[in-house]
């Protein structure tokens, strides 16, 4: 019985025909690797899965580092999403720069029964008293949508009474299935009150944003270095170390490159339609893939002298790595590895996986779409009633197989011309025949598939990490990195490489024993006298 099998065979007649459906065993011959995601979690498993406040506030806003951002909500919700996430950032003089704080109207069941709002309008009152920011962001979390404050009204009231910049986002934490609906109510609002205020013109031709990088343990900065060193102009930033201004001139940028597609393809998507920015899917993470990157940004910008630097500063920064790297293949090659992440980790870090000879025996995302997992083609498709500017009413919709990009008949040839966008991919064309994809993994599966698989190292985040832990095998975060990294680019693949290289052969693993797996910790008698 293989794994899958195995793990399944426990499980209720109803919730193993759910189960089943969000696992895979890979095998890219037959080309049937269909996979159910994006749905709810069964009611009752233990999910690893997070909100859609922790996408919206935690993920795509939280690390733009200019605006006060309010979580108008029981306080607990804003202890959360206070600095657990390490989106890093550097102050720049004379700008504002909120990062370390955490600002809550922490409601209380009074303000539930007579609600709100006038709670959240002294907050504000509160904040422009005492740092007068130009930004303030309002993020409701799960009580607001039940009571119904009207948070739009108090961002409107907010404008004109301070003639500030005020947003508010409905990111109750209960809509949707997880993270994925907060990334895309964020995106919606930034798209609407930020994107396209600005009139910074870029000095250069080669002008680029970054989207989908949240400057986790400084990856963001890691690969703005590598494309400065070329010459890239780097507009924006999305939203690792931004600031409102930056993104306010993010359509002014000739090209967007995608790091995450999960959080961020909205923007991307968006940035097209309306203002003609082309988009390609990038990845930063691990050395083929950023090498691969590199040379796509040099394909599209078509430039003899940029083609000529990529090939310059991608043979320098090998020549300052192999030697590391290849000291480290030689101690990982043959390892074998689990990695369960967000919405696009779980595929990115399997190619730096492969750059060290880590194979990957199972892979998951929390919330990631059937995109993430078995990749779209993307077809640019005549709207019907073609308004290119009607933004709002301009959908990417995934059917079963392709993503649809509505766009006016002009719009569609030149795209259809540069068949260079054509094709978004997911993880499993990465991966080895009779591995493992499993969707929204719980706790009962991540304990069953580690007893079976027996990886050398488990990848996840801080609510998976112990499960692997306690079982006497070694993990390393994915999200936070354990406190280390940068991960990304040339650089930091030499620090991924060292990390788990010292987790490997730390001896601490071998020596874990349960204490119940040796004595008997519970000791009683069955039945009666
Ligand atoms: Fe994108 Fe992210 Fe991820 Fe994500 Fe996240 Fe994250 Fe992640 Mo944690 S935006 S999908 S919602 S790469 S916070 S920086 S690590 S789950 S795989
Ligand atoms: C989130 C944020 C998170 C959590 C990480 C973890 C992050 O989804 O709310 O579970 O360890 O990267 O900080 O994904």
């Amino acid at each position: 019985m293989s794994a899958k099998e195995q793990v399944l065979e426990n499980y209720s007649s109803r919730v193993y025909k759910n189960r089943k459906e969000h696992m895979v065993e890979v095998n890219n011959n037959d080309n049937n690797n269909m996979i159910t995601a994006n749905v709810r979690a069964v009611p009752g498993i233990m999910t690893h899965r997070g909100c859609c406040y922790a996408g919206c506030k935690g993920v795509v806003l939280g690390p733009i580092k200019d605006a006060v951002q309010i979580v108008h909500g029981p306080i607990g919700c804003s202890f959360y999403a206070w600095g657990t996430r390490r989106h890093k950032a550097k102050k720049v003089e004379d700008t504002d720069h909120y990062l370390q704080y955490c600002f809550s109207t922490d409601m209380q069941e009074a303000d539930i029964v007579f609600g709100g709002e006038k709670k959240l309008k002294k907050a504000i009152e509160e904040a422009m008293d005492i740092f007068h920011p130009s930004t303030i962001f309002i993020c409701s979390t799960c009580p607001v949508g039940l009571i119904g404050d009207d948070i739009h009204a108090v961002a409107r009231w907010a404008e004109t009474e301070y003639g500030i910049k005020c947003i508010a986002f409905s990111c109750e934490g209960y809509k949707g299935v997880s993270q994925s609906a907060g990334h895309h109510i964020a995106n919606n609002q930034l798209m609407r009150f930020v994107i396209g205020e600005g009139d910074r013109e870029p000095k250069s031709k080669f002008s680029v944003n970054i989207l989908g990088e949240y400057n986790i343990g400084g990856d963001g900065w890691e690969t703005e270095r590598i494309l400065k060193r070329i010459g890239y102009e780097v507009v924006s930033v999305f939203t690792g170390d931004s600031s409102i201004e930056d993104l306010k001139n993010a359509h002014k940028a000739n090209l967007s490159i995608v790091q995450c597609h999960r959080s961020i393809n909205y923007i991307a998507e968006m940035l097209e339609t309306k203002y003609g920015v082309s988009w390609l899917k990038g990845n930063f993470v691990g050395v083929e893939a950023t090498i691969k990157t590199l040379r796509d940004i040099a394909k599209f910008f078509n430039d003899p002298e940029m083609t000529a630097r990529t090939e310059d500063v991608i043979a320098d920064e090998i020549n300052l790595i192999e030697d590391d790297m290849e000291y480290y293949k030689s101690k990982l090659k043959g390892k074998k590895a689990v990695l369960y992440v967000g919405g696009s980790r779980a595929h990115h870090y399997q190619l730096l996986l492969n750059d060290l000879g880590i194979t990957t025996l199972l892979a998951g995302y929390e919330f990631g779409h059937r995109d993430e997992y078995e990749g779209r083609e993307v077809i640019p498709t005549i709207k019907p009633d073609a308004d290119s500017k009607n933004i709002e009413s301009i959908t990417v919709e995934p059917d079963q197989e392709k993503y649809h990009l509505y766009l006016p008949e002009e719009e569609v040839n030149r795209l259809k011309e540069e068949n260079f966008l054509g094709y978004y991919g997911g993880m499993v064309k990465d991966m080895k025949d009779g591995t493992y994809m499993v969707d929204d993994l719980n706790h009962f599966e991540t304990e069953e598939f580690i007893r079976l698989l027996k990886p050398d190292i488990f990848f996840s985040g801080i609510k998976d990490k112990f499960v692997a832990q306690k079982s006497g095998v070694l993990s390393r975060q994915l999200h936070s990195y354990d406190y280390s990294g940068p991960y990304a680019g040339f650089r930091g693949a030499v620090n991924f490489a060292r990390d788990i290289t010292m987790g490997i052969y730390t001896p601490a693993w071998g020596l874990t024993k349960a204490p119940w797996k040796t004595t008997p910790t519970l000791v009683g008698t069955l039945g009666g006298e």
